[in-house]
């Protein structure tokens, strides 16, 4: 049902996700150990979202009747130096998933695998709109620069993120 390559290129992505997921959740645990309770919200539900994007793919792999593969997970960041540099290598994350999902676009093209093709088109939509989510965070912790009451309600803003 589906190529060898093909099978091969999603189970890395599951990996990929994985990864992240691993990673936001880091970030997660950083931000609980600093007090920034908000932000430790809005990570630990994106690391969520991440665990789905992974089982999206998982499922995909079953129903087509391939075989899911899973390898280790690569250890993640544990330290940073501020809020700002946690959302800006996130961003930078997002722009390194977004370039691995065109690959898969371009290599189920060359397949000529319609069903991943149709699967990876939500992946193309919601890879725009995390780059976009993250780098708006960050245009707002530019605004506020180092003003730490402003930095709170920032705090509580991504605190209100419910899913
Ligand atoms: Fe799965 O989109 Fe972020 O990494």
């Amino acid at each position: 049902m589906i190529s060898n390559k093909m099978q091969k290129a999603l189970n890395d992505q599951i990996n990929a996700e994985m990864f992240s997921s691993y990673l936001y959740l880091s970030m997660a645990a950083y931000f609980e150990a600093e007090n920034w309770i908000g932000f430790a919200n809005w990570m630990k539900l994106q690391s969520e979202e991440e665990y789905s994007h992974a089982m999206k793919f998982y499922k995909h792999l079953v129903d087509v009747e391939g075989r899911v593969l899973l390898a280790a997970i690569e250890k993640p960041k544990i330290e940073w130096e501020s809020p700002l540099q946690i959302f800006e290598e996130a961003h930078k994350h997002e722009l390194y998933i977004t370039d691995r999902i065109n690959k898969l676009v371009e290599l189920a093209t060359e397949e000529k695998d319609y069903p991943t093709q149709l699967l990876l088109h939500y992946f193309v939509t919601e890879q725009v709109e995390e780059v976009t989510t993250v780098a708006q965070i960050i245009h707002k912790f530019k605004l506020i620069g180092d003003n730490n009451s402003t930095l709170y309600l920032l705090d509580r803003e991504l605190g209100m993120r419910a899913k």
